[in-house]
This record gives structure tokens, sequence and C-alpha cells, in this order.
């Protein structure tokens, strides 16, 4: 048997929308920090006859592992036995929490061990990709970019563009439900790029900023990422408020932390806010405000936990 864990990551340049279905190629580049307290374990082991997921004790009815299974051995050509993966994270999936990209992530690197193939970063990157575009940023740890110029498989892989430790930014994610979301990632996306008026303008403006915040993390710029992760942020949202249906992945407390976050940058202390496809918010902030961060979201109505993410 072999395990392996991975962490889910924040992105804070978003990847909303993809130029590829099939082979899960975003139409965005995106950057992401990893949410260190939050783990998924993922064991495999080869299987007598077929492959079994078994996700936190339960069989998996998706078929979504299996099928990404399928499409390694069929479409890459890998080489692998059927296997029995069992998977379990430390926080809740479904709900916003980018479980995918750190079951998928988990499972890459256990794959890799398993079968002795010494896959450089890049390389593990784009097959986790092919299972959750976001798990491509959690094959490894750090700041990380995902990121490619042209339409193909081959051409989007993850890059590190600076260690965790480098610059050691502080997350507090404040969990504002444990319902699992009403319209998964996929389809939402596809929904906005089918129908939001402004998704041609959001294409264009978070490749711009993708490029400035990666020049923001190598200069340790908290100011300059944390402007750029703004607009990537309201940038996604108008993206899906102007979907049709809409999207609204928020609640009531979603928007009562974001104000209390506001409140706190009116008084000068160096933190951000950003969400992705679920109602808990990412507070990204200077290692040195952890406790003041940590206790303002605590205190606001409905939040259910503040937790600590980093370091
Ligand atoms: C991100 N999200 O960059 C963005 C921001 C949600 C909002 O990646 O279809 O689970 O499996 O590639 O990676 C969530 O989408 O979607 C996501 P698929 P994924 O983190």
């Amino acid at each position: 048997m072999i395990s392996a864990s991975a962490h889910p990551n924040v992105a804070l340049i978003k990847y909303w929308g993809k130029s590829h279905d099939a082979l899960r190629i975003p139409a965005t580049p995106s950057l992401s920090m990893p949410l260190l307290a939050f783990r998924t374990e993922t064991s495999i082991e080869v299987a007598r006859k077929r492959d079994e997921v078994i996700l936190s004790g339960q069989e998996d009815k998706s078929g979504r592992i299996a099928n990404w299974l399928r499409t390694l051995r069929g479409d890459l050509g890998l080489d692998m036995p059927p296997l029995t993966v069992r998977s379990s994270s430390n926080f809740p999936s479904a709900a916003g929490l980018a479980s995918s990209a750190s079951g998928f992530a988990a499972l890459t690197l256990a794959i890799n061990a398993l079968l002795d193939l010494d896959l450089d970063m890049p390389s593990l990157s784009r097959l986790a990709r092919l299972g959750s575009a976001s798990a491509a940023r959690s094959v490894s740890t750090g700041f990380i970019a995902l990121d490619g110029r042209e339409n193909t498989h081959t051409a989007w892989s993850a890059q590190k563009v600076l260690d965790y430790d480098a610059w050691p930014l502080g997350v507090c994610v404040a969990i504002c439900s444990h319902t699992p979301k009403a319209v998964s990632s996929a389809a939402g996306m596809n929904r906005s790029r089918d129908t939001s008026p402004a998704y041609n303008a959001w294409l264009t403006g978070n490749r711009q900023m993708f490029e400035r915040t990666v020049n923001a993390v190598t200069a340790r710029d908290f100011e300059a990422l944390a402007s750029a992760a703004r607009w990537s942020f309201f940038g996604m949202l108008t993206v899906m408020q102007s979907s049709v249906p809409p999207l609204n992945y928020f609640n009531e407390s979603t928007c009562a932390v974001i104000q209390a976050i506001k409140t706190l940058q009116d008084q000068g202390v160096p933190v951000f806010f950003t969400c992705d496809a679920g109602p808990h918010v990412k507070c990204v902030h200077l290692p040195e405000y952890a406790a003041l961060v940590e206790a303002r979201i605590r205190a606001v109505p409905g939040v259910l936990e503040a937790i600590q993410a980093c370091p």
C-alpha cells in the first residue's frame, strides 16, 4: 500500500472557465497559495479485478475518479493495474474548500510513487489537472502558478513562483456553511462561459492581473498582491452574477465576514479577502495579524468556525 497527502489551495488569481472541457484546460491562468492546515490523505493498493474508490469511508458513486483513472490508462497510455483508492480529508468536501484539488493531487502523488514514475512537478500537475484543474496547483506547496499559452494538454502545467516559507502569509478561513454547493464548479463555469456578457472581458483582465501577481509575489509586495486578488475576485463575481441564471455561492455570513474585513482594512490592517465557488471566506494577512483577524472573524454572527489555515 502507498499513501500520499496534499493540501487544498486558495486561488488569489482565479480560474473560472475552461477552453477545453475534456482536457480541463483553463481559459485563464491562476495563482494560488496552500491551505496548510487542511489535508487530504489518500492510500492506494493494487485491486484484484476493478478500480474501487472509497471517499471518507463511502463508495464513490459519482464515478469521477474512476473516469480519470480510465483516462490515464487510455488516452495517456499509463500501464496501471486496477486500484483500490481510499481517501479522506480533515475539512468539509463539496462546499467550496477545494477538496477535489487536494484529492486529485494526493492521488496523483500516490500513483507516481506506486508506479515509480519519478515525474517532475509540471508532469504531475498535468495529470492532476485532468482530474480537476485546481488540483494542478496542489501537487506541491508554495505560491503556485497554473498557466499555458496554447490550448493543449502539454502546454498547461503548474510552476512554483515562490516557496511558502519565503513569504509565510497567514490565511484565516471563515467557515460559513456545511451544506454542499448546489451547482458544481464545472457546471457553474460552463454556464458563465456560455451566458455571461462579462466573460470575454474577464479572460483578458485576469491574464493581465496574473502577470502582475507573479511579480507581486516574487517581490513579496502585499499591497500589490491584495490589489490584484481583489480585481480577480470581483471579476469572477461579476461573471458569476451576470450568468443566466445567476450563480450565487454566498450566504448572509459570507457578506458579514467581507464587511468585517473591510472594517479591518479601514483601520489599516494588512488583510484582504477572497472567496471561491462556496460560502467560505479566505482572509489573507501578514503573519503578525493572525490573532486579530481570527478574533474579528469569530465574532461575526453565523460564522461556524474560524480556522487558521496557514502557517
Ligand atoms: C480556483 N475554483 O481557481 C477557482 C476559483 C473555484 C473558484 O478551481 O472543473 O474544482 O474540476 O476543473 O478546479 C474550482 O474548480 O473545477 C476552482 P474543475 P475545480 O480555485
